[in-house]
């Protein structure tokens, strides 16, 4: 246990950093520091504050050295309990860096990690497997802010403190064209087992917020992200090639899709072959006026099955839940539940789905990769001014079956004469108005759509009381 006797010679240190540098700051941050108690899944007895290492906290400072010093440090610290590298108050300038196991990211209420603006801090990597090329552009791709790679139990938590990418850059390159390379995110690991990223803000990511991929065991929790409705591509939460997922008790306003599961693009996913599944989102909100609440797709070619979403509000938003997919895609969408979803303000259409999406990695894909879509399952929605109440439409000869919607109740704005267009589709309906479209009529009154009764094994998942110990 790497922790007890060294944490009185690192607090010294801090304190005495502080006194010496004559630094304006309340003291009182580090007796705070000394004593934070925090809940997360698994606590660390060794922990040293990134200050240790030479970061300067003046918002000006590159500290990306410091971040990799104190990283490569803790990677060799012998600790049963895993390690934690503490980020005081502060404005903390730095650009990409990479985790390691059993290993908490801290952010002090008052600590904000600020992303580089010198792209060069942001070093190019390979694009994944799964999706071939970056997403923006052709060949390599920026390295998200903070990266993990094959790793187990990873954290990135704190006090509500804050990790702001500074996207603006990016977005006016991005909208010029003037970018040669795909932007990079503020969160992306990669092959891990055992991730929880809580109690934290991000803000103004460059693309998208939080990117696990082919990843098992993931928890967001009391995460709030935010964004300007109209920046380019910043989806919150993207679970891509993922398996037992919570999401839970998390805020996003985004430019994007709140939420988009997803499982690679085209050939690319299809070869890769590793599907999202067994997902939940509980307690949710999103603001996003011209995207989803909760995506599915576009990028699904490793197949998605078995989510779940209750208790989701949105205000304003394109869509509730949009299903969205392509010929060339392959695979499924499958074994989807919402139960429980208020919509407020606006929306064009509370249900959307789509098999027309296009939007493909190269011209590669094949055209017999249709996707299926099938047992989708949505109740207890209430919405208010909606354009539309549903937009469905599946694939010619490839209808998307089993659709089930019940206990609807969805105003829509007056004078709209089309409330529903549903073409290549079947399922059906009951206790929704308006009035279903025919593909969704039944005879007679059908049953509540169903919500799967048991548990994944994510929604157990223990947090325990935590004190940091610097
Ligand atoms: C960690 O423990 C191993 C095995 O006990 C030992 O060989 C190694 O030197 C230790 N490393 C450090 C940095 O203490
Ligand atoms: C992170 O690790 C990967 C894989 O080892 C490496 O390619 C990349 O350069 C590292 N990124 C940074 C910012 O150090
Ligand atoms: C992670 O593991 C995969 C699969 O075992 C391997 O192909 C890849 O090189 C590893 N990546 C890093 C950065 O270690
Ligand atoms: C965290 O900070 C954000 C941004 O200031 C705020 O909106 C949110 O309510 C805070 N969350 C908690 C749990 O204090
Ligand atoms: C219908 O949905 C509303 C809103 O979510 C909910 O309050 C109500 O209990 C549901 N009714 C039934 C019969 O489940
Ligand atoms: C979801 O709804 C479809 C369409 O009604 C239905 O066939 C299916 O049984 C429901 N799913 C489950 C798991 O009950
Ligand atoms: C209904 O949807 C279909 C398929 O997207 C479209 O071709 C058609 O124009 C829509 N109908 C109306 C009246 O908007
Ligand atoms: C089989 C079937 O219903 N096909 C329909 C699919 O949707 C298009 C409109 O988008 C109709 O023209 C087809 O008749």
């Amino acid at each position: 246990m790497g922790g007890g006797g060294r944490s009185h010679v690192v607090l010294f240190m801090v304190l005495a950093t502080t006194i010496i540098g004559g630094e304006s700051r309340e003291s009182g941050y580090f007796l705070d520091a000394e004593e934070e108690e925090y809940m997360a899944t698994s606590c660390r007895d060794y922990a040293v504050s990134v200050e240790r290492f030479g970061a300067v906290g003046d918002g000006v400072t590159s500290n990306t050295k410091a971040f990799k010093d104190a990283i490569e440090h803790l990677r060799q610290v012998n600790s049963s309990g895993g390690v934690l590298l503490y980020v005081p108050a502060g404005r903390f300038v730095t650009g990409s860096f990479n985790v390691t196991s059993h290993f908490t990211l801290y952010l002090h209420r008052h600590a904000v990690l600020l992303g580089s603006q010198n792209m060069e801090e942001w070093p190019l990597i390979e694009p994944l497997p799964s999706y071939g090329r970056g997403r923006d552009a052709a060949g390599p791709r920026y390295s998200s802010l903070i990266n993990g790679h094959n790793l187990t139990d990873v954290i990135i938590t704190g006090n509500n403190g804050t990790i702001d990418g500074q996207g603006e850059n990016w977005w006016k390159l991005f909208r010029s064209g003037k970018l040669d390379h795909t932007r990079g995110y503020l969160i992306e690991i990669q092959y891990t087992d055992q991730i929880l990223i809580s109690d934290i803000t991000l803000v103004n990511s460059p693309a998208w917020n939080i990117h696990p991929v082919y990843s098992t065991n993931i928890v967001v929790s009391g995460v709030t992200i935010t964004a300007p409705v109209d920046s380019p591509n910043t989806d919150g939460i993207n679970p891509d090639s993922c398996s037992q997922v919570l999401i839970q008790d998390s805020y996003v306003v985004s430019g994007d899709d709140c939420i988009a599961i997803k499982s690679g693009w085209d050939e690319y996913g299809i070869a890769v072959g590793i599907p999202s599944k067994e997902i939940a989102i509980k307690r949710f909100t999103c603001i996003t006026p011209d995207s989803a609440a909760i995506a599915l797709g576009s990028e699904m070619s490793g197949g998605i099955k078995d989510v779940r979403a209750e208790d989701v509000t949105v205000v304003s938003c394109k869509s509730g839940i949009r299903i969205k997919t392509a010929v060339g895609r392959g695979n499924y969408v499958k074994d989807i539940f919402v139960r429980g979803m208020t919509l407020k303000k606006t929306m064009k259409w509370v249900f959307w789905m789509g098999g027309d999406y296009g939007d493909h990695p190269d011209d590669q894909y094949d055209p017999k990769a249709i996707p299926m879509v099938d047992n989708i399952n949505y109740s207890d929605i209430v919405a208010e001014n909606a354009v539309m109440a549903g937009k469905l439409d599946g694939i010619e000869n490839a209808p998307f079956t089993g659709i089930c919607i019940s206990n609807a109740t969805i105003d829509v704005v007056p004078s709209k004469l089309l409330i529903w267009n549903c073409t290549n589709v079947s399922g059906i309906a009951s206790g929704v108005t308006p009035k279903p479209c025919p593909a969704l009529s039944t005879v007679g009154e059908a049953p509540p759509c169903s919500f799967p009764e048991n548990r994944l094994a994510i929604e157990d998942v223990q947090f325990r009381q935590c004190m940091i110990k610097l």
